[in-house]
């Protein structure tokens, strides 16, 4: 059985190792997205594509759940010393290498589909890892601060004002001219199930989908989704400030709104969302919180018992 599966950072990653664990004989391909991804002290920064290398290679620092385990920042704490900025992006040192290496090989002329598939081969994720696209986009998002109305990169947003200022529009800059990377369109067609993991629906998967030709090769397949909300909020993150910005309510009933039914066959929902509905969407209410790996693999299976259902 082939299974694909888009895939943001924290949410993606998780699912995916509970989908590992239930389908074990099953090969996995993995569209990750790559519209959070930036380039800091000249080195190419993939947050997401790294937290599922990460997280299913064993190296992710669980609590946090993005970086590397066992992390340092001497090489943090020296740039900060020359006063290098940003200095409100956390690089630890073991991560550090990770992009030493990705810009290297782009420096060289690899594209990133393949420098993904040279560090996966340390990382042994046991899955196909792809990036939605090797062609460059960023998502950006339009502020009004003291310095005025303004885009700034998606990481600052996040990271820097933790959302804090309402976003006016979010937009992934590139994408219009972006093409799917080598494999994906190909892993589509050939996929016996596709599954939308429990990621930010706007940053995280609205993004892979907003790769030309991803959203259209989903269509005729069995396509199943996991709501990211539960019970009016994200279990997470600051998922509803990115839906606020793009006028969707924050609940599982408009997160498969946003979807569409063209899109999604099935929909999970977490118990305390049962009644959400949509025509020639099968619903089921199934608990969603991935507090373990038994709880995370049930999830996981679940998504795929309803989509080998429907297909
Ligand atoms: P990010 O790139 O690190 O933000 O990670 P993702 O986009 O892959 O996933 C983030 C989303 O995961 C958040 O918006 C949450 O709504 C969702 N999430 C996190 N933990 C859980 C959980 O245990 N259950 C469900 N259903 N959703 C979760
Ligand atoms: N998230 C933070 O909140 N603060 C950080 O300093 C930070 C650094 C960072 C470094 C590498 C990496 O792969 C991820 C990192 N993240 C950090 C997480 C990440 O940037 C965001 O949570 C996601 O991109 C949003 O989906
Ligand atoms: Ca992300
Ligand atoms: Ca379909």
């Amino acid at each position: 059985m082939h299974i694909v599966s888009l895939a943001g950072g924290i949410g993606g990653a998780r699912f995916l190792r509970g989908l590992r664990a239930t389908a074990p004989d099953a090969q996995i391909t993995v569209i990750g997205n790559t519209g959070d991804d930036i380039t800091l002290f000249g080195l190419r920064v993939c947050p997401d594509l790294d937290t599922v290398m990460y997280t299913l290679g064993g190296g992710i620092d669980e609590a946090q759940g993005w970086g590397r385990d066992k992390e340092t920042h001497a090489v943090k704490e020296e740039l900060a010393a020359y006063g290098m900025e940003p200095q409100w992006f956390g690089l630890g040192d073991r991560d550090f290498a990770t992009h030493i290496v990705r810009s290297q090989m782009l420096a060289a002329g690899y594209p990133l589909s393949q420098i993904t598939e040279a560090l996966c081969a340390r990382w042994q994720p046991g899955v196909r890892l792809l990036p939605m696209s090797d062609d460059r986009c960023e998502t950006h998002v339009v502020v009004e601060d003291e310095r005025g109305r303004r885009a700034i990169h998606f990481q600052e947003w996040w990271v820097r004002l933790r959302a804090s200022v309402p976003a006016e529009s979010i937009a992934l800059i590139g994408a219009d001219s972006a093409q799917p990377a080598p494999g994906v369109l190909e892993a589509i067609a050939e996929a016996d199930a596709v599954i939308l993991p429990p990621s930010n629906p706007v940053v995280s998967i609205g993004t892979i989908l907003q790769v030309p030709g991803i959203r259209e090769a989903l269509l005729p397949k069995t396509v199943v989704g996991v709501s990211p909300i539960i019970g009016g909020a994200p279990v997470r993150g600051m998922a509803d400030a990115c839906l606020t910005a793009i006028g969707v309510e924050t609940s599982a009933q408009a997160v498969l709104g946003l979807y569409g039914a063209d899109l999604v066959d099935g929909w999970l929902v977490a118990p305390e969302d049962e009644g959400v509905a949509l025509d020639g969407v099968a619903v089921r209410a199934r608990p969603l919180l991935m507090h373990d790996a038994d709880a995370t693999a049930a999830i996981a299976r679940a998504a795929l018992d309803l989509a080998l259902e429907l297909s």
